[in-house]
């Protein structure tokens, strides 16, 4: 019986197939069900107990090498047979096209707002994440004790002089302010940062849009109209929009902006609560303060300011109802956008 393993162990270790048929045939006649290696464990099965444990072993080391060579022999080949596949055997065939990525949803809505102001003759300007207290808050009229200097809304970095994330995209305006003399026409987009627990409605980190237009006698007027084209070229042509005042330290008087409804036209649903507005935008005209605080003479002065939220814009255009969503970047939800290109 030795002699019978050992002939197998050189025919196995020898065995050069040149095809996968001819090497699924080999591993039949071997291991199979009515094979050698399994004839001569049935043959095992009779031999003298005292030859039991060294033919054992051999049988086991039998099978081993028979099965690794066999399984490395056939990873081999299929290795060998997808090289072949992918060798080019017809160099004037047209290459196989890679598949393309998408825009991010919150690209896309930044892009189109963007474009929109750049046709009334806004330039896109930018600046830094980590500011400064002045930038942040000082210049744009926060009071010494307003909330949002407090740790729990904003990321300090350092404290005194306090170096921070900035919590709105406003700090890009002052720069331009005082870089800049008047006319100025400015679109700043960017991300921003707040202290916020995150759930579908809230995020620690997100996008806003701001616009800044400073000359001499700009009118409240002139930002309503501004918004309300804005609002047609964004949302539509039958779309209308209504101000509330509101308060923000920086403008005054200041304003919330609603659009009507695309959904229900106004009627009432549930995106807009039953009211047939949705708010997307705060604004007003500069506080003289503020104007003041950046070098810009505000009895020559006026202008207006505008902001909003880019998530917020996109959750509307594209119904998406998960602030999450736009941070997780999960290709499943990215892909939606594959035909969105601008
Ligand atoms: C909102 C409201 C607003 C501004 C941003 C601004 C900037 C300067 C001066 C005055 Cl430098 N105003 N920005 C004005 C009004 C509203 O944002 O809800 N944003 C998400």
């Amino acid at each position: 019986m030795t002699g019978k393993i050992e002939d197998l162990l050189r025919r196995v270790e020898e065995f050069h197939p040149r095809t996968a048929a001819e090497l699924e045939e080999f591993r039949i006649r071997i291991l199979g069900k009515k094979g050698e290696l399994t004839a001569l464990m049935e043959e095992f099965k009779t031999v003298a107990p005292e030859l039991k444990r060294e033919l054992g072993q051999k049988l086991n080391n039998l099978k081993q090498t028979a099965t690794q060579r066999i399984n490395l022999l056939r990873s081999k080949m299929q290795e060998e047979a997808a090289a072949n596949a992918a060798k080019i055997d017809d160099p004037t065939r047209p290459g196989s096209a890679g598949s393309l990525g998408s825009r991010h949803p919150i690209s896309l809505v930044k892009n189109q707002i963007v474009e929109i102001f750049s046709r009334l003759g806004y330039t896109v300007a930018d600046g830094p994440e980590i500011e400064d207290d002045w930038h942040v808050f000082s210049a744009l009229n926060f009071p010494p004790e307003h909330p949002a200097r407090d740790m729990q809304d904003t990321f300090f970095i350092e404290k005194n002089p306090d170096i921070l994330l900035r919590t709105h995209t406003s700090s890009i305006q002052v720069r331009t302010m005082e870089r800049q003399k008047p006319p100025i026409r400015v679109i700043c987009p960017g991300r921003v940062f707040r202290n916020e627990a995150i759930s579908y409605r809230a995020h620690c980190i997100f996008h806003q849009i701001e616009g800044l237009y400073i000359d001499e006698g700009v009118s409240f007027g002139d930002l309503k109209q501004s918004l309300l084209y804005f609002a047609k070229e964004l949302f539509g042509e039958q779309t209308a929009i209504r101000m509330r005042p509101s308060y923000f330290p920086f403008t005054e008087p200041s304003a919330e902006v609603d659009v009507s409804c695309n959904l229900c036209g106004g009627k009432g649903c549930p995106v807009c609560k039953g009211t047939g507005w949705l708010e997307i935008l705060g604004c007003g005209m500069v506080d003289p303060n503020v104007l003041e605080s950046c070098g810009i003479d505000p009895l020559k002065y006026s202008g207006f300011a505008f902001g909003m939220g880019i998530e917020r814009i996109a959750m509307l255009k594209y119904g998406v109802g998960d602030l999450r969503l736009y941070f997780e970047n999960d290709v499943r939800f990215l892909h939606q956008f594959d035909s969105a290109l601008d």
